[in-house]
């Protein structure tokens, strides 16, 4: 691994959390992690990060919320994992896995044998011992769907009844719903198809979304199985949706008021 090219200290830079994740994506870009389109698309995620000002908002709270009390009451929950996701939140994956009996499985737009292996690679070293989505023997396709992302692990998503999908593409979003799948999308882009068509849609950022999302799932641990059934239903993906862009569009048009300040 490189040296960094630039000291990142936390309490110096106002935009250090989006630094540490560029410095990480350049250095997966390097080993053969992430693809080059994997740092547009993180530049797409961190423009609307920046409109929202780098933090989560309470309409994202929300889904997280609902989002944790789905996964608890998953039979089979499944954390789809591509290069983005291994390069900035492998540990955080690890620890939810840990904390919920989720699988974890690698499911990637640009695939290749080398990249599922460095993949698996870090997965492990992360502490995740049975990485899916590895082993050809178990590979399954999804009907309908042309890209490489069809291709699931017959143990992992295709009989999961709850799938995580960071960063994902509206695509698969739409098989996966077609399949009866409960899908969480964490996506920056409140007006993506992925965001649009998941049945919850967390919009912020995979790296602050994890940590609070094993703090939720603690918390609702303590609640019986009735009020955490009243969390997961009572979430409406599309009021959510409108409050993210209300809050959007409120937050622009003060800025654009605002005659100085940093953002
Ligand atoms: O590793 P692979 O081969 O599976 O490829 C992964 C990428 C991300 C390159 C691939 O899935 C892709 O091209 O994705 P899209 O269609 O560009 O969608 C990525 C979505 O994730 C966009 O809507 C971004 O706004 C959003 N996004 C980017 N960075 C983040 C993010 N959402 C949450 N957190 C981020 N850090």
């Amino acid at each position: 691994m490189r040296t960094p090219i630039y000291n990142i200290s936390p309490r110096l830079h106002p935009r250090a959390e989006s630094l540490r994740s560029r410095e990480m994506l350049s250095q997966s870009l390097e080993s053969g992690l992430l693809v080059p389109q994997g740092l547009i698309a993180y530049g797409r995620g961190e423009a609307f990060d920046y409109l929202f000002g780098e933090r989560t908002i309470p309409a994202a709270r929300i889904a997280i919320r609902a989002a944790a009390a789905r996964i608890i009451l998953a039979d089979r929950p499944v954390i789809s994992v591509n290069g983005n996701v291994a390069s900035v939140a492998a540990k955080g994956v690890a620890r939810l896995s840990k904390l919920t009996g989720a699988d974890v499985e690698i499911n990637l737009f640009y695939r290749n044998q080398e990249r599922i292996r460095r993949i698996s690679g870090v997965l492990r070293d992360a502490g995740i011992r049975d990485v899916l989505g590895v082993d050809p023997a178990y590979q399954r396709r999804i009907p309908e769907l042309s890209s490489e992302r069809r291709r699931v692990d017959s143990r992992g998503i295709m009989k999961a009844d709850v799938v995580v999908i960071p960063l994902e593409d509206g695509d698969r979003t739409e098989s996966l719903r077609k399949m009866g799948k409960l899908v969480i999308a964490v996506d920056l882009n409140p007006l993506s198809r992925t965001s649009k068509s998941a049945s919850i849609s967390i919009v912020d950022d995979i790296v602050r979304v994890i940590p609070q999302m094993i703090d939720q799932i603690r918390y609702l641990n303590r609640l019986t199985n009735e009020e955490i059934h009243i969390i997961a239903t009572s979430f409406n993906n599309s009021a959510n949706l409108r409050s993210v862009l209300s809050y959007l569009t409120k937050r622009i048009s003060r800025l654009s008021t605002k005659r100085q300040g940093r953002k």
